[in-house]
């Protein structure tokens, strides 16, 4: 059955000229990783590497502390049915005790951890439903670890956010508002690769002075309305998949926004849905780091800066909380 299975999508392949489905567990059009092999879980902070730290931190000239992140609060926006509530339970939850009467408090939090607020998406946040060589459809994440082999109840069985190296790194700053002379960008703004190099050459950046392993950080000009649930997850701008791929052919290591997704959403094609997600995260490794807030940054011109970003390694979690800094 299996067999008869297989051969007619052999068949079918011929008769359409279309090669796409011919992937195995092996081997796919993204899998395995050309450079840190099959079993590779770290995607692309893998270039997060000795020398690569000692480039990042000749960059801090004044020692000035930027903070990217946001305050994690009741209230903040939240991507659709996503949830956060903090309690401290007890007042206080523990004590007095002994004859010091000692008293102390901890918190219960009750969300979506990594995907929350001020958030890092792993590699095991996106794939894609693919029909394989075999005729099953199956759940494909970065270096073809399929759904089988991740979905656990406790957690990923892989590609979970703990197998993320800490991010010290080359950070630049991309501010397309101040390029296009606007305090942001429009509801649904496609990002271009000509407004990136545009905004790089307004700040003097050289687009081949960028290396393997930096992060870029686009800035939307969005944060302003952080405090406006409703009109921040409102159709933001972003880049599209064509700036997707000018990330990818620079080999970064991540890439952030001052918006919910990074991308533009909804896609220009109607018929696709986060695709940008699934360029990065699920084909090339390369992370995302999304609700930043740049402004502070972007006012002070500091455009090229050391950046600091350490997931924190919850087993089995799709993405991380934080506190991304950058260093002038
Ligand atoms: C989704 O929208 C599914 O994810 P993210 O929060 O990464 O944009």
């Amino acid at each position: 059955m299996q067999q008869t299975r297989a051969f007619v999508v052999l068949c079918l392949l011929i008769l359409t000229g279309v090669h796409a489905l011919a992937q195995t567990r092996e081997k796919g059009p993204w899998w395995p990783h050309p450079i840190w092999g099959g079993e590779d879980q770290a995607g692309a902070s893998n270039w997060i590497t000795p020398e690569k730290v000692l480039e990042a931190v000749r960059l801090v000239e004044t020692g000035r502390i930027y903070e990217l992140g946001r305050t994690y609060e009741r209230g903040m926006p939240l991507f659709g049915t996503r949830t956060y509530s903090l309690h401290v339970p007890g007042a206080p939850t523990y004590g007095p005790w002994g004859n010091n009467g000692v008293v102390g408090n901890d918190e219960f939090l009750c969300t979506q951890i990594g995907q929350v607020g001020t958030q890092f998406d792993g590699l095991g946040h996106v794939g894609t439903r693919m029909t394989m060589a075999d005729g099953t459809e199956q759940d494909v994440y970065y270096n073809g670890f399929t759904g089988g082999e991740i979905y656990g109840p406790d957690g990923l069985r892989r590609l979970g956010i703990e197998n993320v190296k800490p991010i010290i790194t080359r950070g630049i700053l991309v501010d397309l508002p101040a390029y296009k002379n606007l305090g942001r960008l429009s509801k649904d703004y496609e990002v271009t690769v000509e407004d990136i190099r545009g905004a790089l050459a307004r700040q003097g950046i050289d687009e081949t002075s960028i290396r393997p392993g930096d992060a870029v950080l686009f800035r939307y000009g969005w944060a302003d309305l952080w405090s406006e649930p409703a009109k921040y997850d409102d159709s933001p701008p972003g880049i599209g998949v064509a700036a997707a791929r000018w990330v990818v052919e620079r080999k970064l290591t991540m890439i952030g926004a001052d918006s919910s997704g990074t991308e533009v959403t909804p896609d220009p094609d109607s018929q696709l849905v986060l695709p940008v997600h699934q360029e990065l995260l699920t084909r090339n490794g390369i992370f995302n780091l999304e609700n930043l807030d740049l402004d502070e940054l972007a006012a002070a011109k500091a455009y090229e800066f050391l950046f600091v970003f350490t997931p924190v390694p919850f087993t089995g979690a799709t993405g991380s909380p934080g506190r991304p800094l950058a260093i002038r």
